[in-house]
């Protein structure tokens, strides 16, 4: 008897735990909120060739635009529902911490203090890099160790630049940072011999690179200073939510992984070749169930927006004009089958 009453009360009180905690998460709910709005809003950065660029009718294109694209299709099945929100790398965090955007996804590295101290959960890393320096090749510097006392171009509010200083301090280098907000800016101010070096992302500086006149007049040096995953990011505290970006990313590479892509999808879902896909594609089973999404999440991103390899050869690859040239193969960008770091966990 006495055992039953207590395990009433423990029930009630439990039942009362998540009463409150539905509500807490039914008030918290990004999903329910991009919903009712009827489109994503999704943080990029300042245009920047491959990332996130845009045409001249307001059309944003490039990999991590690609995500935003993929998380709308999920969500509505229509990768157009998306309002891109540009904005500099300093403020990024906030912006998303107030609830401006629902997302970020702009070439953002995930460190232990962004995560645990900005309210911040990283989802998914689409993109494995490292820092480096971009010199006029006419300045006949070869290594990055040679910028003794160099004036070097750096966004703030960047891991780019606290990598710098580290960089400088540990090898005496005293270099001298000239820190900016925007990159077009930095980028500016670099081509008209404002600083001697600049410094970002190996492939923010071939994205750099690709809007300047001549290209063949600058080297990337062959230093990696640092370990840069990028990757989309919410806010903390929304597990739906971040699950529904992070599996994106998974449908992704894992389309990739299991040869569909966004001209055999119909043929794959029509005809799947494994019970996998079969999964994936929502042909069997409920695995939309738990993300809050139709039984076609998956495959309206592939239909939509291909898989991860269609995204980066046409962006981030030598594979089309947009493309910025940065090699796939032997990279840890490459799928795990091919030595690479991606890989998304079973789709069961
Ligand atoms: N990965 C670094 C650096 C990010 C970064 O500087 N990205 C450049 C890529 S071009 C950028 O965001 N530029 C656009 C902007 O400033 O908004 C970080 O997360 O702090």
């Amino acid at each position: 008897m006495r055992k039953n009453k207590l395990l009433g009360i423990a029930g009630g009180v439990l039942a009362a735990l998540s009463l409150s905690s539905g509500n807490a998460l039914a008030q918290s709910s990004t999903l329910d909120t991009v919903k009712q709005r009827g489109h994503l809003r999704c943080q990029v950065g300042v245009p920047s060739p491959g990332f996130y660029q845009l045409s001249q009718d307001g059309t944003w294109s490039g990999s991590d635009v690609s995500i935003c694209r993929a998380v709308a299709a999920a969500i509505f099945g229509d990768p157009n529902k998306v309002e891109f929100q540009s904005v500099t790398s300093a403020v990024r965090f906030t912006a998303l911490a107030n609830g401006e955007s629902d997302m970020l996804s702009r070439t953002t590295t995930w460190t232990l203090f962004r995560e645990t101290q900005l309210g911040l959960d990283f989802t998914a890393v689409n993109f494995y890099d490292g820092q480096g320096f971009m010199v006029p090749k006419d300045s006949g510097i070869k290594s990055a160790l040679e910028l003794k006392g160099a004036t070097v171009c750096v966004l703030t509010g960047t891991t780019t630049e606290l990598n710098l200083t580290d960089f400088s301090r540990q090898h005496g280098l005293d270099i001298q940072p000239v820190v900016f907000e925007d990159n077009n800016v930095r980028d500016d101010t670099y081509i008209k011999g404002g600083c001697d070096a600049i410094t970002n992302d190996k492939s923010s500086l071939a994205s750099s690179r690709a809007k300047f006149p001549d290209q063949s007049a600058h080297i990337i040096l062959p230093e990696t200073i640092s370990k840069e995953p990028l990757g989309p990011v919410v806010r903390q505290g929304d597990s739906q939510w971040r699950d529904v970006v992070l599996w994106t990313v998974f449908a992704l590479i894992g389309a990739e992984e299991y040869g569909v892509n966004s001209k055999n999808v119909d043929e794959m879902r029509a005809n799947p070749p494994n019970p996998e896909v079969a999964r994936m594609l929502g042909v069997e089973g409920d695995l939309n169930k738990g993300l809050g999404l139709s039984k076609e999440w998956a495959y309206n991103i592939i239909k939509t927006v291909g898989n991860y390899g269609e995204v980066y050869d046409k962006y981030m690859g030598d594979g089309s004009p947009e493309g910025i040239g940065i090699p796939r193969d032997g990279s840890a960008n490459a799928l795990w089958t091919k030595g690479g770091l991606m890989y998304a966990p079973p789709f069961r």
